[in-house]
């Protein structure tokens, strides 16, 4: 017997259907997203058997060394969306300056992009994904706040394909059908579960955190109910966290005052998707992150986002 699933298509078209006033660019523009993650997700897939391993033997301008599947996944994001008609600019992670799209082919929307998160672990065929966080063009100002954003996603790299976005009416989950090519809708309105037993941080930097997060954690192994998951790819460990709720923390430290995660490429997209399933973020203090104007496309910042019971628990010891 026969069920319809909806794909993630039928999804935006159904969801552009709620706006009288759609033009339609805003689905474009998710499908062109769509296209160019399924092409980098079929070269992750085979990126053992072609010569897409390894390093380039470059680095980016943050003096991070460019993997080849990296620079693949970054020039096509790239291409795709500045030609697709929709887009006034892109930033994307890897490169130092926008990238504004020629005027025949200029749009209404600004996209920020991670094309490989985490792809120091590319070798080493952990999960590893896209995030992509979307803005209404506001003359020229690339730098609006996180609670501007008109859409923030991922798609994650690993055991299966998922694309995850949200545009402020909630989160929901496309797994791709190899098979068919389609993603289709498979965790309808993710929610992080109020509280989870998960805490996930990079313990090698804890004589580096502040006294509050190092209470915490001494606390939580005090305790004894917790369980350490740290895979170092944002995208796995917070998809983790969107299903089975806990915390990540990339807290600042003394060698990195401002954290490690981009403001506006990882921090924001994280944020807004957290938030709209239930759970919490917070950048410094109880600072809401999505509320920081950025001084720069390429800022910085603290993160601590998950289940709401288990980031409150972290800021009573900040407190
Ligand atoms: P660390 C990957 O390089 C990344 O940008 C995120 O995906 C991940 O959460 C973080 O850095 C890991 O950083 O310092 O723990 O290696």
């Amino acid at each position: 017997m026969y069920t319809y699933v909806p794909t993630l298509t039928d999804y935006l078209l159904h969801e552009q259907r709620r706006f009288n006033n759609a033009s339609g660019s805003f689905t474009t523009l998710m499908a062109q997203i769509e296209n160019a993650t399924k092409i980098i997700a079929s070269h992750v897939k085979e990126s053992g058997l072609v010569d897409i391993l390894g390093k380039t033997g470059t680095v980016n301008s943050f003096g991070e060394e460019v993997q080849k599947l990296d620079e693949f996944s970054n020039k096509l994001m790239v291409e795709t969306l500045t030609n697709c008609g929709e887009v006034y600019a892109i930033v994307s992670e890897e490169v130092a300056e926008p990238v504004y799209s020629p005027k025949e082919h200029s749009g209404n929307y600004i996209v920020y992009f991670d094309p490989l998160d985490g792809s120091s672990n590319i070798d080493t065929n952990c999960p590893i994904g896209t995030i992509f966080s979307i803005y209404y063009k506001n003359g020229d100002n690339l730098l609006q706040k996180g609670f501007e954003q008109v859409a923030a996603g991922y798609v994650i790299y690993g055991s299966s394909v998922m694309f995850v976005y949200t545009c402020g009416n909630g989160v929901n989950g496309f797994t791709l059908d190899p098979s068919v090519g389609s993603f289709l809708l498979s965790h309808r309105n993710m929610i992080i579960p109020d509280s989870g037993k998960i805490y996930s941080i990079n313990e090698a930097y804890e004589n580096l955190y502040d006294d509050g997060t190092k209470k915490y954690l001494a606390h939580l192994k005090k305790e004894g109910k917790s369980k350490a998951r740290y895979v170092g790819s944002l995208i796995a460990d917070m998809h983790r966290t969107f299903i089975k709720g806990g915390i990540f923390l990339y807290p600042a430290d003394k060698k990195q005052p401002e954290g490690k995660l981009r403001l506006m490429l990882e921090v924001n997209p994280f944020a807004f998707l957290a938030q709209e399933a239930g759970g919490k973020a917070i950048s410094k203090l109880d600072k809401n992150p999505l509320d920081i104007v950025p001084k720069h496309i390429h800022d910085r910042s603290p993160i601590i986002m998950g289940s709401k019971d288990n980031v409150d628990e972290y800021l009573s010891f900040l407190k």
